[in-house]
């Protein structure tokens, strides 16, 4: 006879899950660091009550359903996707709050487990409190949401259906090539249901993560291809950090000499200093990165899933023959562009590639010129760190201070805002894990929330947030549980009183920055930059918000001041806000590239019409890369 154990579903929930371990290159991992959660009605009978008598499972309790799932995705970026947490909703609000962090990890492809309790499984009691009617079926909750946004979805109407689901949720957890957000809705009665569970469902159960090899002959095209090559190019993705492959990927650079564009998840995978390091690539690209990939035959992606702001909306590559190489563990992005797909994990592959390329080397002029190109782009980062705007800093330098008089293997963590982009530029990244961009979703709101997950994950590393007024204000509730729990987070907060980013877009597009800043409506209306000094600022003081959630502040007016308050705030023991005001108009330059924003077609505003003859132009160097 088989052994069993009755318990409840919540009950065997986190049984299962306390014993789920990865494993990769020998090194073992508990996969659940525990469970953030929220409770309510639809969560707090069932696994609320099973987290109580499972305390070596450890609960954190946290302020917003959206911010749990970011600190989630956080922690598992850091830990290059072998530990994640679960996360626990209620049912209605507190589960469609995730529905945001959900799509962030689903796109950034990092691996979360989201568990929103769901309505009845019984009916007889419906409409119960938050339930989402439908005249059309009884089957439909709103935690049908998370179905787009999930790399998996089930839902629990009977307890024993997590016998079969929860290995089907680790497989795709655990896939280098299939993760993301994973969601199992566990209706809340269901939750409290007993079941006689086999007890080998929660012995412990070891996940292998496999490091892929290529496909030999998929192998053997790309040597030909890059020794055919006359001007090869990487752009260097996420995937590199993921697959810990930094130290092969540098050996692989020094070998063939090829020079390096990173992507906004892949910078870091080569240190900034590095003389092939081109820096950023794309949209927000260097003067050294975009004129190599215009000029580009070849294009070797590694790990990277080819966003617009890589691609600069399909115009970075302008040789008309360029070709794609693309080292990826997904089919779906290595076939992307048409590339030659090596299908395979990116130090595994890169392993097989550089014995196969030996005795070739990128000719000596091209890799001159890139030398050359990278040293000039050093002497460019060096002009803007060196800027002293008056009267308000400008964002560029007090990136620089940042960068410079922080510590030297902190992680700095951004999502949204101008920052993004400026960063993408400016940030000379010292190890790999020093730039943490979410830009996949580009979510406001994943700053604080994000870093506090990975401060969980790094606790010996000064974690820095660069953020904007208006990400701050979007969600800020995690500092509560930073000081809670004490993780200790530096924020930098740059007030520039409204969207500099949009603003600038808009007015990019001829469009004044209309309702962009953070100013009184005049006659009826939002005021934009064309009303100057004139519109009235509101009222709001971020630093005191800070203050009262209990974050450590420190005001600062000049760049002198905040130089000194980014040495002061590492001495600090809890959560530090440090707030500066800074320019709205000075921006960090273009260099030689392009977004694809669509602009109106018809407009009675001149200036409209203006840039959309300027996008006429643009629009026309888009390329399919069939
Ligand atoms: C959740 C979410 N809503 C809206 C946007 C669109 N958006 C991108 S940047 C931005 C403004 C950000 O303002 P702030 O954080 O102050 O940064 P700044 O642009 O001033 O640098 C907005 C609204 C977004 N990225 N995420
Ligand atoms: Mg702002």
């Amino acid at each position: 006879m088989e052994k069993t154990r009755r318990l409840t579903m919540a009950q065997a929930l986190i049984a299962f899950l306390k014993n789920q371990y990865t494993e990769r290159d020998g090194a073992e991992y508990p996969f659940f660091a525990g469970a953030f959660g929220i409770f309510g009605h639809g969560c707090v009978a069932g696994v609320g009550q099973a987290l109580q008598q499972n305390p070596d499972f450890r609960y954190y309790q946290t302020r917003n359903e959206q911010a749990m799932v970011h600190a989630a995705a956080g922690f598992a970026k850091i830990k290059n996707r072998l530990q994640t947490f679960a996360c626990i909703s209620s049912i209605g609000p507190g589960a469609t709050n995730m529905v945001t962090g959900a799509a962030g990890a689903t796109v950034n492809r990092l691996p979360v487990l989201c568990l929103p309790g769901d309505i009845f499984a019984r009916r007889n009691v419906a409409p119960v409190l938050q339930q989402l009617e439908s005249p059309g079926s009884q089957d439909i909750s709103v935690n049908d949401c998370f179905k787009p946004v999930s790399r998996y979805w089930d839902r629990i109407n009977r307890p024993d259906q997590i016998i079969t689901s929860l290995p089907e949720a680790m497989r795709v957890l655990t896939s280098p090539a299939d993760t993301g957000a994973v969601t199992l809705a566990l209706p809340q009665d269901v939750q409290a249901e007993a079941w006689e569970y086999p007890e080998v469902l929660f012995e412990k159960r070891l996940w292998h993560v496999p490091r892929n090899r290529p496909d030999v002959q998929a192998l053997q095209q790309a040597v030909e291809w890059i020794r055919r090559s006359k001007r090869p190019m990487i752009v260097a993705g996420g995937g590199i950090l993921y697959s810990e492959a930094t130290e092969t990927f540098q050996r692989f650079v020094e070998q063939t000499g090829i020079p390096v564009g990173e992507t906004m998840a892949g910078k870091g995978s080569l240190r900034y200093d590095h003389p092939l390091n081109l820096g950023a690539v794309g949209v927000t690209g260097t003067s050294a990165a975009n004129p190599v990939a215009r000029e580009a035959d070849l294009v070797i992606g590694i790990g990277t899933r080819y966003s617009d702001f890589t691609t600069a909306s399909k115009t970075a590559f302008q040789d008309p023959e360029v070709r794609f190489i693309n080292i990826n563990v997904a089919e779906f992005d290595a076939h992307k562009h048409s590339a030659l797909p090596v299908l395979g994990d990116a130090r595994a592959t890169l392993d097989e590639l550089a014995p196969a390329l030996e005795g070739y080397g990128a000719e000596e002029a091209y890799r001159e010129q890139a030398k050359q190109l990278h040293v000039a782009w050093e002497q460019e980062v060096d002009r803007i760190y060196a800027l002293r705007n008056e009267p308000l800093p400008s964002q560029g330098e007090l990136i620089g201070a940042v960068n410079e008089f922080g510590s030297p293997d902190s992680i700095m963590v951004c999502a949204s805002g101008s920052l993004p982009g400026d960063l993408h530029k400016l940030w000379r990244s010292r190890h790999p894990k020093n730039y943490h961009l979410e830009y996949g979703y580009s979510c406001m709101g994943y700053e604080i929330a994000g870093a506090l997950g990975i401060k969980m994950a790094a606790p010996d590393r000064e974690v820095y947030v660069m953020q904007g007024d208006g990400g701050y204000l979007m969600l800020n509730a995690e500092i509560v549980t930073s000081i809670q729990e004490g993780h200790k987070l530096i924020i930098v907060l740059f007030d520039n009183f409204g969207y500099k980013s949009i603003g600038s877009l808009s007015r990019s597009l001829g469009q004044e920055g209309f309702a962009t800043r953070y100013v009184y409506p005049k006659d009826g209306m939002l005021p934009g930059d064309q009303e100057g000094v004139e519109a009235e600022e509101l009222p709001v003081d971020l630093a005191a918000n800070a203050l009262s959630l209990g974050a450590h502040v420190i005001r600062c007016k000049t760049y002198e001041d905040f130089a000194q308050a980014i040495r002061e705030a590492e001495a600090a023991d809890r959560t530090t806000m440090i707030y500066i005001q800074n320019d709205r108009y000075v921006n960090v330059p273009g260099y030689d590239s392009w977004w694809d924003v669509h602009v109106a077609e018809v407009s009675e505003m001149e200036s409209v019409q203006e840039a959309r003859k300027q996008w006429d132009r643009m629009r026309a160097k888009e390329r399919y890369y069939l």
